[in-house]
């Protein structure tokens, strides 16, 4: 067994970031004689999966060669034919696997198929980094809900924004292009209202065209103003608006610009953010990078919504009691009570402090 294919096979993974959503990243590597004869990537949803996009380039008669492959092969049918069916004809003798499969159809069946047939298998390579790039799909999979990310840019001393509001820009260039790459990870980013009356943003991916998330603005009372930029582009980018008070004029304006409503109940802190992931979990989105206010983070944190945190901390001091902090809400009474991140990530984007980390939901 070598790691470095495993590597490989991780590496090539990646490349289906963004278009692969709600099913996962994988990739596989096919070696003969110690020499990569193939190499393949799962590259859109419903299309051919990593395995078979691997035998498919193979320079060489597969027999007797060994498959790294990030994921567990998959044994059913869905939008494609179940991968061991493919490997076990190609002849592969070895099959070295990431990460298991939580997908209730395979979930192990993959792995005892192979075995059955004569094919050794070994589990667990590089499996934590394996599991690590299929976050999102290990967990909508297995809760049937959206994973939910929330990213924050703050001051070292911990505000959003100067007492008047203005807050371009707290982190700095190569900071916010960072958030464009997470944005590609997620298939919906989701703000509040007065976030898109105070900066009126795009909310897109400047990363790679064609691949933007679907827009997600909680409003309870329809304020949004169809002068926006969200709205003006709402026929380009799909985007819902999250309300609970019916407007029928309003709605019936933003329903043509474009804009999908869904009507949610209410809860003290404003709009039902559980039944809207539900809602929206149920249509096939599996992720939602929230990207402000302090009122929305709050909810999301009082509710136990979060699955992960990004903050970016930039070296810059603004002071003052009204200029807000990244969570508003009430807040807890003790330290014993924080909220406690886990496997924290740190990087630097010249000077700015990137800090990323699980949340365990209680
Ligand atoms: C993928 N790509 O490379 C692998 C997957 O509906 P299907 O046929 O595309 O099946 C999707 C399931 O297949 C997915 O949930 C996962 O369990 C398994 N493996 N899926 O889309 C791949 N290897
Ligand atoms: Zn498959």
């Amino acid at each position: 067994m070598d790691e470095k294919y495993m590597k490989k096979a991780l590496e090539l993974a990646l490349l289906g970031e963004g278009h692969t959503s709600p099913n996962p990243l994988v990739g596989a590597v096919i070696v003969k004689d110690g020499k990569i004869i193939a190499q393949g990537y799962h590259e859109k949803y419903g299309r051919e999966h990593a395995e078979r996009n691997a035998l498919k380039n193979c320079l060489e008669d597969p027999e007797g060669a060994e498959m790294y492959v990030t994921l567990e092969p998959c044994c059913h049918y869905g939008k494609q034919p179940p991968c061991t069916d493919a490997i076990i004809r190609a002849g592969i003798k070895k099959v070295y696997v990431g990460s298991d499969d939580p997908n209730p159809k395979v979930s192990g069946g993959g792995i005892k198929i192979l075995k059955n047939h004569g094919i050794s298998v070994e589990t667990g390579v590089l499996k934590d980094e394996c599991d690590k790039i299929n976050e999102i799909f290990m967990h909508y999979i297995k809760e049937k809900q959206p994973f939910i990310a929330l990213k924050y840019a703050m001051t070292l001393d911990g505000k959003i924004s100067t007492k008047s509001g203005d807050s371009k820009w707290i982190s700095n260039e190569k900071s916010r292009e960072h958030v464009h790459k997470l944005r590609k990870k997620y298939s919906s980013i989701l703000v509040g209202i007065n976030t898109v009356i105070a900066d009126d943003p795009m909310l897109n991916c400047r990363i790679e065209k064609g691949v933007d998330p679907v827009r997600i603005i909680c409003d309870s009372s329809l304020k949004i103003s169809p002068y926006t930029n969200i709205v003006k582009s709402a026929k380009d980018i799909p985007t819902i608006i999250a309300y609970c008070n019916e407007n029928e004029e309003k709605a019936n304006l933003l329903k043509e610009s474009g804009i999908e409503l869904i009507k949610v109940g209410k809860t003290k802190n404003g709009i039902d953010l559980k039944e809207l992931f539900t809602e929206i979990g149920q249509t096939g989105i599996d992720s939602v990078l929230v990207e402000g206010g302090a009122m929305i983070h709050a909810s999301l944190l009082e509710g136990n919504l979060v699955d992960r945190v990004y903050a970016y901390i930039a070296p810059k001091i603004i002071g003052g009691r009204k200029a807000a902090g990244p969570i508003g809400g009430s807040g807890i009474e003790k330290m014993s009570r924080a909220l406690v991140l886990s496997d924290t990530e740190r990087k630097e984007f010249d000077g700015d402090i990137f800090i990323s980390g699980r949340v365990k939901r209680k």
